[in-house]
């Protein structure tokens, strides 16, 4: 534990009113009040504190909770907390406080998903993002959809279970239209949809190439400060080096290696190894060339690994020339930069943002949740192609069945472990 100004203890269950009453020797408290109190352990004062009761169920976790403000000495809040403990509270595991949100149905799976992601956020529009969703930019329109379904669902079993006596017969064709356009509706909101480790673990950048082409160069001049020795003897960078950077707010993890070349040298190899390794895990390799120059074999050795990867190549130093061989080799797929003269790299730039499939008004969420969503897609198209009404109605279900997983209406204990496990304790 750090010390801070001040230090929280949050506390959630029944047992709220005795503690406080034990504690705090603070009777009947009025709900969202800020009290001025002393903690007692034992009629011993420990701490000068301010204490929030908050009933059931106007609480984040929908429970009776109580928090306690105290001074941020950790010593203080070791003691405090360890006569809690004595008293019978229990530790709040990662992300306890949320998942009692959503059981108590504060809040839907991806809403509570979302606080994580706030918390996590290390950029503008990553905060800005899991707000959305945790205001439900996401979850409304499933629930809206759902809703969609439901009404749908109900018509249909009504034809099935009464036949055609009582009520009018259903027309398949006018059931299939509503289908069509409820899948034209999730289709477009999933077209905005986008992979959400992108906005928040980042994109992993490699910058690979023989030694001396610019690479490094390559790496201060997206850094935009000196972070990586540059010089015209080859072999410059012998270990990996690696950098932050956000590229219109989009966080990137940058990696300058070791130029690749046939080595005796022990170390160099070592470094050479690493960033074999670097550029395979990367999503986006800029395979660095001398422009200016005519390929040369250790060129083609390093094409040949990286061609088969999500890769750019960077034809550099045009200020000397192009060498038009190099230029054919490549046709029309290398971006001509120079470091020295700083041409191309906003162009280098927005290429590596369209590669990684970024949008503006992008939604970023979960692996989950997007196949999810495709997954509903898929059976409510299957649903609309089928032309007897109880096979459409399985499809249908179907497609249900995924909405509601999404919106935690239907949950498998892993799967909610899974989620809030990531979570840091005291959420
Ligand atoms: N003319 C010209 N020279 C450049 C350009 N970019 C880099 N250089 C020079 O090329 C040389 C090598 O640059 P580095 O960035 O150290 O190259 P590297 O690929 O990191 O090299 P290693 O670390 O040895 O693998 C330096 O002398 C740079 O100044 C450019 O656009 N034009
Ligand atoms: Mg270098």
């Amino acid at each position: 534990m750090l010390k801070s100004a001040i230090s929280v203890v949050r506390l959630s269950g029944p047992n709220c009113l005795d503690i406080a009453s034990r504690f705090l020797h603070l009777e009947n408290p009025k709900p969202r009040y800020a009290y001025h109190r002393a903690f007692y352990i034992k009629d011993n004062m420990l701490d000068d504190v301010v204490a929030i009761y908050y009933k059931t169920p106007y609480s984040y976790t929908g429970e009776d909770m109580l928090e306690i403000f105290f001074h941020g000495n950790p010593l203080i809040v070791e003691k405090a907390v360890e006569a809690l403990v004595e008293y019978g509270c229990s530790f709040a595991s990662p992300g306890e406080f949320t998942k009692r949100a959503f059981l108590n149905g504060k809040m839907t799976l991806d809403e509570a998903s979302s606080v994580e992601l706030l918390i996590n956020a290390t950029t503008e529009k990553a905060i800005e993002n899991a707000l959305g969703i945790l205001k439900g930019k996401f979850s409304n329109f499933i629930e809206e959809l759902r809703k969609d379904f439901i009404k749908i669902i109900a018509n249909i079993e009504a034809d099935i279970e009464f036949g055609y006596e009582d009520i009018e017969p259903l027309n398949i064709d006018e059931i299939k239209k509503e289908l069509e356009d409820l899948a034209k509706r999730l289709e477009s909101f999933y077209s905005k949809l986008r992979e959400q480790s992108f906005l928040y673990d980042g994109i992993k950048i490699a910058i690979v190439g023989k030694p001396n082409v610019g690479k490094s160069s390559l790496f201060n001049a997206l850094l935009q400060k000196r972070r990586s020795i540059v010089s015209d003897i080859p072999g410059t960078t012998r270990d990996y080096v690696e950098d932050r950077l956000e590229l219109n707010g989009f966080p990137v993890k940058l990696i300058d290696t070791a130029g690749i070349r046939k080595t005796d040298d022990p170390i160099e190899k070592e470094g050479i190894d690493i960033a074999l390794e670097h550029m395979k895990e990367a999503h986006v390799v800029l395979f660095v060339v001398d422009g200016s120059n005519e390929l040369d074999e250790e060129d083609y050795f390093i094409y040949d690994i990286v061609k088969s990867l999500n890769t750019f190549v960077v034809l550099n130093k045009s200020d000397l020339g192009i060498n038009t061989k190099t230029l054919d080799f490549f046709k029309n797929d290398a971006i001509i930069i120079s470091i020295r003269n700083q041409e191309n790299l906003e162009c280098l730039k927005n290429k590596i943002l369209n590669m990684m499939d970024l949008a503006e008004d992008g939604i970023y969420v979960s692996k989950r949740n997007r196949f999810l969503i495709a997954k509903a897609l898929g059976s409510l198209r299957e649903a609309a192609l089928q032309d007897k009404t109880e096979i459409m109605m399985l499809y249908i279900r179907e497609a249900l069945d995924y909405l509601e997983e999404i919106l935690g209406l239907i949950t498998d204990e892993n799967v909610l472990d899974e989620i809030f496990s990531t979570f840091c304790i005291g959420k």
